[in-house]
């Protein structure tokens, strides 16, 4: 299908996964070698599991964020155009990521949602506040406002409710084009946010990914290459 012109004034929404972050070298969890061949998500990313292990739980998360925070971990040219395309582009671009880390907001993005929480902050289950934390957490660590050691990463696990979804479904009722990157489309429900723009009707929809995802038939345009190569010719 050809691409509609669009009116500059047409909202868009952007959503990325961790395919976007491949290679700024942060692991993706499905590829060949990715996160979840390396660790089970029932032990890891899920309330069972920290229940069961909190400690184990703990130094995941404290190994990603030490990682993000390794020097050689920056944004790629994938990340700064769609910071680019955010400043340039006049209907506004709602940039919707799946991914805890922060590489959308060092490229200068700020109109953003993190839908799956953010590594680089911990939320106390005691008193509720969410905190910037950049360090290791224990799983005594007290929290400084409520004093209690229950601290938790700041992240949306399996059979949790992904952040800020009512801002999310009103933007992609109002959008005139749905771009999804770097991601497999087979978490829910993210996955199914180009179901909610095809049911409209009005929007023209996109995927950028490296190999078509779980839900690729249901674009009506997709590009397949590096994100770093294929983000950048899009928004140019
Ligand atoms: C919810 C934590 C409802 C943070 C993540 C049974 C019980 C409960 C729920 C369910 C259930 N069955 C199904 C569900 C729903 C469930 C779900 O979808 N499960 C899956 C396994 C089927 N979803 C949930 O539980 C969600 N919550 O449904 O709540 C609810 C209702 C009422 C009340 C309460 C709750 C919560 C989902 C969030 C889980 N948290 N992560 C972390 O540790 O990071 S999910 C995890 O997967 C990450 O967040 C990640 O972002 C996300 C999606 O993965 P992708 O980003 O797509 O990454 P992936 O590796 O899969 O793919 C990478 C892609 O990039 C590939 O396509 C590859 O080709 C491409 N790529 C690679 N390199 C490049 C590239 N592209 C471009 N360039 C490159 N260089």
């Amino acid at each position: 299908m050809t691409r509609p012109i669009l009116s500059p004034e047409t909202p868009i929404v952007v959503l990325t996964g961790a395919g976007i972050s491949k290679e700024s070298g942060l692991d993706t969890f499905r590829c060949a070698g990715g996160i979840w061949s390396k660790v089970r998500l029932e032990d890891v990313a899920t309330p069972e599991g920290f229940r069961r292990d909190p400690d184990l739980v703990q130094e995941f998360y404290n190994a990603r964020r030490r990682q993000l925070s390794e020097p050689e971990i920056l944004p790629n040219a994938a990340h700064l155009a769609l910071a680019r395309l955010e400043q340039c582009w006049p209907g506004g671009v709602l940039l919707v990521t799946q991914n805890i880390d922060d590489l959308h907001e060092r490229a200068g993005s700020r109109d953003l949602v993190h839908m799956h929480g953010e590594l680089r902050k911990v939320r106390c289950d005691g008193c509720g506040t969410v905190m910037d934390w950049p360090g290791d957490v224990a799983a005594d660590t007290p929290c400084p406002r409520c004093l209690s050691p229950a601290l938790r990463p700041h992240v949306v696990w399996f059979g949790e409710m992904p952040l800020e979804m009512e801002r999310i479904y009103s933007a992609l009722d109002e959008c005139g084009l749905f771009v999804s990157i770097g991601t497999s489309g087979h978490v829910y429900p993210a996955a199914g946010f180009v179901h909610a723009v095809r049911q409209r009707g009005v929007a023209h929809t996109m995927e950028l990914n490296l190999a078509p995802s779980e839900g690729a038939s249901l674009f009506a345009e997709a590009i397949y290459g590096p994100a770093s190569e294929v983000v950048p010719e899009f928004v140019e």
